[in-house]
C-alpha cells in the first residue's frame, strides 16, 4: 500500500457529562485523527492521549510531535506491507504507544478497506455483537450515583464500573451494591492507592465484585501481585499493561487475573492481537477498555471485542452516551448491552465530514 498522504485532525468535542477520575475530570474531549490515504482509499486511526499526562506519559502535543517527526515519515511516501511492517519499524521509537496505535489502527482500517473485509473479520473476530458495559466517573454524591446506576442498569448494560479514590470506595459501592443485589459490579481507582491501603482493598471483598481495576500504581506489577494475595477481588490490570510482554509478566507474577485491553495504550491493533495470544494460552479473560473514543477509536474497539477471547463486557458504550454527534456513521449504539459489531469494508463505518467540518480545530498535512 503506497501511503500518499496522511492528514492530522486536531478534535474537539464537548462530552455531554463530566467524567471525574481519581486523576483528574474530562468535560471536553480534545484529541488526534490520523487519516492515511492510499489510492483513493482512506484509513482512519484515533489517538487516545489525553490532553495531560495523568492517565499515560503521553499527551496530545507529545504525541502529534512524534507523528510528525517520527512515526508519520515510517509511512508517508512508502509502499507499506501492512501494519505490521510499520509496528516492526516503529520499534526503533522507544514508549510512544498511543502515537504509534493510530498509525497501526489507521494501517489496519486501511488493509481492511482495501480489501473489502471487515476489520473485525480482518483481525479473527467471530462474534456479531459484543457485550458492552458502562463506566461512570465519581459522583458528587451517593444519591447521583445511585440514579447514574439505575439510569445505566435500566438501559440493559451488563457491566457497571465505579470509579474510586482513597475516601470515596468503600461507602459508595456497599451503598450501590444495597440498591442492585444482582448487578455485574466493579471499580477502577485508575492507581490511586498504595499497597499500604490494602486493608481498604480488601473491604471490597464484601461487595462480589467482578474485578478490582488498577488499584495500585502503574509500575507496581509486583505490589499488586502481593495484593493479590491480600484480597479476594480479583486484580484487572489496565494502566500496567503496556504490551504483550507485560501482560506474559502481569500473568506469570499473579498481578492480574483480567486484563483491560486499549489499543492506543499497548501502541495498537498488532500489539493487542499479541496480548490476545498469551491471554487466551493462560486462560486470562480480556475485555476492551475505552477512552472515551469519537465513532473512529470506537469501531476500532468493538472489531477487537469481536475476538474470542474478549470474553467480558467492554468500556464501548453507546456513542450517544458521550456525544450529541459524532463523527462517524452509522452511530455506534448497544441495545440491551449488545453492540453490534459493523459489517462493511473497515471498521466499518464512514466518516461524517459535515461533522467532523465542525469540531476540527487544527489540520496538519502531510505529503509525499
Ligand atoms: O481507566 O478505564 C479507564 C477513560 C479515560 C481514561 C481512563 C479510563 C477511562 C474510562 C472510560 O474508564 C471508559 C469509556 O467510557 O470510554
Ligand atoms: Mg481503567
Amino acid at each position: 500500500m503506497r501511503i500518499e498522504k496522511a492528514i492530522v485532525r486536531h478534535v474537539e468535542m464537548p462530552l455531554k457529562f463530566r467524567f471525574r477520575t481519581s486523576f483528574g475530570e474530562t468535560t471536553v474531549k480534545r484529541f488526534l485523527l490520523l487519516e492515511l490515504r492510499s489510492e483513493g482509499v482512506s484509513g482512519w486511526g484515533e489517538c487516545v492521549a489525553e490532553e495531560g499526562p495523568f492517565f499515560s506519559p503521553e499527551t496530545v502535543a507529545t504525541a502529534s510531535e512524534m507523528l510528525r517527526r517520527f512515526l508519520l515519515p515510517l509511512v508517508v511516501g512508502r509502499d507499506v506491507a501492512g501494519p505490521e511492517e510499520f509496528a516492526g519499524a516503529a520499534r526503533k521509537v522507544r514508549g510512544n504507544r498511543m502515537a504509534k496505535g493510530a498509525v497501526d489502527a489507521a494501517l489496519w482500517d486501511l488493509r481492511a478497506r482495501r480489501e473489502g473485509v471487515s476489520l473485525a473479520r480482518a483481525l479473527g473476530g467471530t462474534k456479531e455483537a459484543v457485550e458492552v458495559g458502562v463506566s461512570l466517573g465519581i459522583a458528587p454524591t451517593v444519591p447521583e450515583l445511585i440514579a447514574n446506576v439505575r439510569r445505566h442498569v435500566e438501559q440493559g448494560y451488563r457491566r457497571i464500573k465505579l470509579k474510586i479514590e482513597p475516601g470515596l470506595d468503600v461507602e459508595r459501592v456497599a451503598a450501590v451494591r444495597a440498591e442492585f443485589p444482582g448487578i455485574v459490579l466493579t471499580v477502577d481507582a485508575n492507581a490511586a492507592y498504595g499497597l499500604a491501603d490494602w486493608k481498604t482493598l480488601a473491604a471490597l471483598d464484601a461487595f462480589g465484585l467482578d474485578y478490582i481495576e488498577q488499584p495500585l500504581s502503574h509500575e507496581d506489577l509486583v505490589q499488586h501481585a502481593e495484593l493479590a494475595r491480600r484480597i479476594e477481588t480479583p486484580i484487572c490490570l489496565d494502566e500496567s499493561i503496556r504490551s504483550a510482554d507485560d501482560a506474559e509478566a502481569a500473568i506469570e507474577l499473579g498481578a492480574a487475573k483480567v486484563i483491560n485491553v486499549k489499543i492506543g495504550r499497548v501502541g495498537g491493533l498488532t500489539e493487542s492481537l499479541a496480548i490476545h495470544r498469551v491471554a487466551f494460552a493462560s486462560g486470562i479473560p480480556l475485555w476492551c477498555g475505552g477512552m472515551l473514543e469519537s465513532g473512529v477509536g470506537r469501531a476500532h474497539n468493538v472489531a477487537i471485542a469481536s475476538l474470542a477471547g474478549f470474553s467480558r463486557p467492554g468500556d464501548t458504550s453507546s456513542s450517544s452516551r458521550y456525544f450529541d454527534e459524532d463523527v462517524v456513521s452509522p452511530q455506534l449504539e448497544a441495545t440491551g448491552g449488545l453492540m453490534p459489531v459493523p459489517k462493511g469494508p473497515g471498521s466499518g463505518v464512514s466518516i461524517r465530514h459535515d461533522v467532523l467540518a465542525k469540531v476540527t480545530d487544527a489540520l496538519e498535512e502531510f505529503d509525499a
